[in-house]
């Protein structure tokens, strides 16, 4: 098994210090930092996404893989040039106006910086207005809303009105998702794009940022 295999195995397993070891030791072997990041880190986040959407590891497993992650990045950070960084993209992520849940859009949020997208996590509660300054004043290529109730859903509509009145709207990709959204509802208010869980959520952002 190669260093790079070693580190996505102790990731997908959520082995923190096996991981942060590892990454350590591939640097002092001399191994590429963007390397090291895209082929040990990164592809184990992306394999733990996957095995997420086909029910095969549950949110538990998720979130410390995704510790292990960012404990061999902050290992591998001091190392890496400015252009090393894995740079796909970059996303504004909230849970909109009057809705307070935010573990699914958290676990989005991993999902999008494993796969190397800059993510600003603007929190819950966030209004249409603040999302689409936010994507303004940061340059973000999409927008990310999630919402868990039925009563604040709608919120995801203003997002596309504003983004509209403000002239961004054929920058900027929308996405939505959370359980009471679907494919028909995206349709119905103008967004772009709906994705049913997080790690296609990725997916789909990657797709958009490159588009
Ligand atoms: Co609340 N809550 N809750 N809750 N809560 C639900 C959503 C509810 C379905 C429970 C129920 O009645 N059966 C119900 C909504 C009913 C409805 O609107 N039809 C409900 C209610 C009513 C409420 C309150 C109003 C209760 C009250 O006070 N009377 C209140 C509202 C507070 C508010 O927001 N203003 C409330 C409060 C809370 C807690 C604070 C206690 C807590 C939230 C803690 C937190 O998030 N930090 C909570 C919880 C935990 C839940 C349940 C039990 C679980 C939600 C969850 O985290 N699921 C939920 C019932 C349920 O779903 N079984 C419920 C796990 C998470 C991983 O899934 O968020 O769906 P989810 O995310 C998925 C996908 O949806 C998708 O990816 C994720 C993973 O793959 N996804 C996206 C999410 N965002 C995405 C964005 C994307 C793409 C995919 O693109 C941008």
């Amino acid at each position: 098994m190669s260093i790079y295999e070693e580190i996505s195995s102790a990731l997908q397993q959520g082995r923190k210090p096996k991981v942060e070891e590892l990454v350590q030791q591939a640097i002092d072997e001399g191994m590429s930092p963007k390397v090291i990041l895209e082929e040990g880190l990164l592809s184990g986040m992306a394999i733990i996404g996957e095995k997420f959407k086909n029910n095969e590891v549950f949110v538990p497993e998720v979130l410390i893989a995704a510790r292990a992650m960012n404990a061999g990045v902050a290992v591998l950070k001091p190392h890496m040039a400015e252009s090393d960084m894995v740079n796909k993209g970059k996303v504004v992520i909230g849970t909109v106006k009057g809705d307070l849940h935010d573990i699914g859009k958290n676990l989005v949020k991993l999902m999008l910086e494993g796969r190397g997208i800059t993510v600003v996590d603007l929190g819950v509660d966030i209004s249409a207005e603040d999302f689409v300054q936010a994507a303004i004043d940061n340059d973000a290529d999409v927008i990310c809303c999630s919402a868990l109730l039925t009563t604040t859903m709608n919120e995801m509509k203003a997002v596309v009105e504003i983004a509209k009145e403000k002239g961004i709207r054929d920058k900027i990709k929308i996405m939505v998702g959370g359980a009471p959204i679907t494919q028909h509802f995206c349709e119905s208010i103008g967004a772009d794009r709906y994705e049913v869980d997080a790690a296609s959520a990725a997916d789909t952002a990657l797709e958009l940022c490159s588009a």
